[in-house]
């Protein structure tokens, strides 16, 4: 290639970066688009043709880097050069004057300036960029020191790869999931029989961390800037830093506001706790900061937070509504439990109908009434509960309810085992358990059997097709089209999708089956140890309890659930159907090949092609010994995805740390 030829692509390619950063800039940041998605891609098609041909030409803040390499093993370790403070509460008005009244004293002032923020509830991180290109991203972690996630905020399309001047400087802020992102997320999961997230800050900490970019990249994460950590710039107010950032392309939330004095906060603080709630995301409060830099540096911080800045918290929203009636559902394993139908209301930023009641003795505590209006709250998780019943508002017409003594799915009497909060369905043919016990039989964890939720699942029930799992391997393509919600398409993805977990080792098809107390660990230890169906069908309930950590209730749980005729029955339609019911033994090393001898592992996060149990006989039949928490004898900590805890453990014990695919490799497995 020649000179001239190079020369010409490398300027082109430059021009190229330049005008895809202003675009995604004007789309993610602006939300003001000046050319077509289709323009958009033509650009960065040609970039991506340009860097292919001149591999030399890619750079780090190409938009065709955004979405990193391999998972990382474990997140290193970054100490904040300057600690990145929590903020100190105010839950009242007086608490609020209190922190005016503090600072003003001792700044000798009358008065003083705040900037006033809204408070996004997100997880703090740090972006440090070096002559305008960003380099590093951390969490806030303890405050000192974070983990290294630049892989997974370079995902982040509202953040600049290269800022618009080449500066170098520290900025902090808050990564968050939007309101309507985040109830898409759950909604998605729930289908695929995931587990939920519990409100947004959960969601978007949990997509920050994972140790694979791409699963971050899949994420709808948002981030609002709105401060600084270390820098050399000449600014002397909170509100100059904000305009700062903002000139410099970074996302700053533009509802903050200057405010003269106390009094005005508070009026800032009383506006948004009722406007919050037309919020497209959730905060949980107002940050009040100092405006002056100067004073904010003269006032200092204590340990853990700014002398400078508060934190104005909203109680958690609490609502009034009527209690319409009181409905019970029946779970797979035959709860029956009350949940209340609520006089639709406004909570959090979504529209509440139901609340759980858990079981009989709360809602007998309580003294919940149908016609009841009662307090409901969303402490940020998933489920409003009722707070208590509000009884001046009584009328007289409220009607007591008492627990069925039938199942309102089947008719069959319900009972209460001693022992047990829940009163119980005990029919094995109840339509609500059977379409339960189908949902979590193809969920996830389980058999895996992608397109059957609880509405497809009772779908196959009403139409007569399914009764009991094993039916589900006898559906033929022709019965699924004619069904409303199955198009041709999906209905010979199911067929194929039904027929594909045929092969799934017996562990996912214990678990499926749904024998009480019989959860993911309990279905592959059993699994493991047995090796197949047959012979777990076969053995007593003391061989059962000879399993490690197999206990008396478990066993006794399997040997009576395979005793039931229509347990008999769906054994053998699986087995007619072709369903694997062997586990396969884990690949065994050669004779003698016990190279882990005294060495201790510990497993922290998911796993994504074992489970824990198999992870464990993998060590062991190698010499190994499996630990649950991480020490100084641990030879080595693997990190699935979303390491807990044991992972900062590891770190400050220096234990080797390596991902799922290193220990792979470690073991030679294919
Ligand atoms: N969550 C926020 C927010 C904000 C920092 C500066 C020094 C101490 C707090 O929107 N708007 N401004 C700050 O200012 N912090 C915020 O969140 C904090 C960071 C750490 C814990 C909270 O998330």
């Amino acid at each position: 290639m020649d000179k001239q030829q190079l020369n010409e692509a490398s300027r082109r390619a430059a021009q190229l970066r330049k005008e895809l950063e202003e675009h995604n800039y004007r789309y993610h940041v602006l939300d003001q688009p000046i050319i077509s998605d289709h323009e958009f891609d033509l650009l960065l098609r040609e970039l991506q043709e340009l860097e292919k041909q001149y591999p030399q030409l890619v750079t780090a803040d190409s938009p065709t880097q955004r979405i990193g390499g391999a998972p990382l093993p474990a997140f290193a370790a970054v100490e904040h050069r300057l600690p990145m403070f929590g903020l100190d509460n105010a839950f009242s008005e007086s608490e609020l004057r209190d922190f005016d009244n503090r600072i003003r004293k001792s700044a000798g002032l009358a008065r003083l300036e705040y900037v006033c923020e809204l408070k996004i509830d997100g997880l703090a991180v740090s972006l440090q960029y070096e002559n305008g290109l960003f380099v590093r991203g951390a969490t806030r972690g303890d405050g000192f020191r974070g983990e290294d996630i630049t892989a997974n905020l370079r995902t982040i399309r509202q953040l600049p790869l290269r800022l618009p001047q080449a500066v170098t400087l520290e900025v902090r802020g808050e990564v968050y999931i939007s309101r309507k992102d985040f109830e898409q997320m759950n909604q998605t999961r729930r289908e695929r029989g995931e587990p939920l997230f519990a409100n947004p800050r959960n969601a978007a900490a949990g997509s920050l961390r994972q140790l694979d970019p791409k699963i971050t990249a899949a994420r709808p994460l948002k981030i609002f800037l709105y401060g600084l950590g270390e820098h050399s710039l000449e600014l002397s107010t909170q509100s100059e830093l904000l305009d700062y950032l903002d000139k410099l392309h970074l996302p700053v939330n533009p509802q903050w506001k200057l405010c003269s004095g106390i009094e005005a906060v508070w009026e800032y603080c009383q506006a948004w706790q009722e406007q919050r709630a037309e919020l497209t995301y959730e905060i949980d409060g107002i940050v009040v900061k100092v405006n002056d830099l100067k004073l904010q540096r003269q006032l200092g911080s204590t340990s853990r937070s700014p002398r400078w800045a508060v934190a104005f918290k909203y109680p958690p929203e609490e609502k009034t509504t009527r209690v319409l009636d009181i409905q019970v559902n029946v779970g797979r394993t035959g709860a029956i439990t009350p949940v209340a139908l609520l006089e639709p209301v406004r909570l959090s930023g979504t529209t509440v109908q139901r609340a759980s009641l858990h079981n009989e003795d709360i809602l007998a505590e309580k003294g919940i009434m149908i016609g009841d209006t009662v307090v409901i709250r969303k402490a940020g998780e998933i489920i409003p509960e009722i707070v208590r019943v509000v009884p001046e508002a009584r009328t007289g017409s409220e009607i007591p309810f008492t627990m069925p003594r039938q199942c309102p799915s089947c008719g069959s009497p319900v009972q209460r085992l001693p022992g047990e909060a829940a009163r119980r369905c005990f029919n094995p043919a109840c339509p609500a358990q059977v379409v339960e016990r189908l949902v979590h039989f193809c969920s996830r964890r389980a058999m895996d059997i992608e397109g059957i939720g609880p509405a497809v699942a009772e779908l196959l029930w009403r139409e007569g097709l399914v009764k009991d799992v094993a039916d589900l391997y006898y559906l033929q393509q022709q019965q699924l089209e004619p069904l409303e919600r199955l198009a041709e398409k999906s209905a010979a993805n199911l067929v194929e999708a039904i027929r594909r977990s045929k092969s799934n080792p017996l562990h996912r098809l214990l678990f499926g089956l749904g024998i009480r107390f019989v959860g993911e660990r309990a279905a592959s230890l059993l699994a493991r140890h047995f090796g197949t169906l047959d012979a777990l069908i076969k053995a007593p309930a003391q061989e059962l309890t000879a399993v490690p950590e197999i206990g008396p209730k478990i066993a006794d749980a399997v040997v009576e659930y395979f005793k039931a005729p229509e347990v008999e029955e769906v054994v053998e339609k699986l087995r007619h159907a072709g369903v694997n019911f062997t586990e396969p033994a884990a690949a065994a090393p050669p004779e003698g090949d016990r190279f882990l001898e005294g060495q201790v592992f510990v497993f922290s996060g998911a796993l994504k092609n074992f489970t824990r149990e198999k992870a464990a006989a993998l060590v062991e039949e190698r010499g190994g010994r499996v630990a649950t928490s991480v020490s100084k004898k641990t030879t080595c900590l693997v990190a699935g995805a979303e390491p807990g805890s044991k992972l900062e453990r590891a770190r400050e014990l220096k234990v080797n740390i390596i991902s799922e695919e290193e220990f792979m490799e470690l073991l030679q497995l294919p």
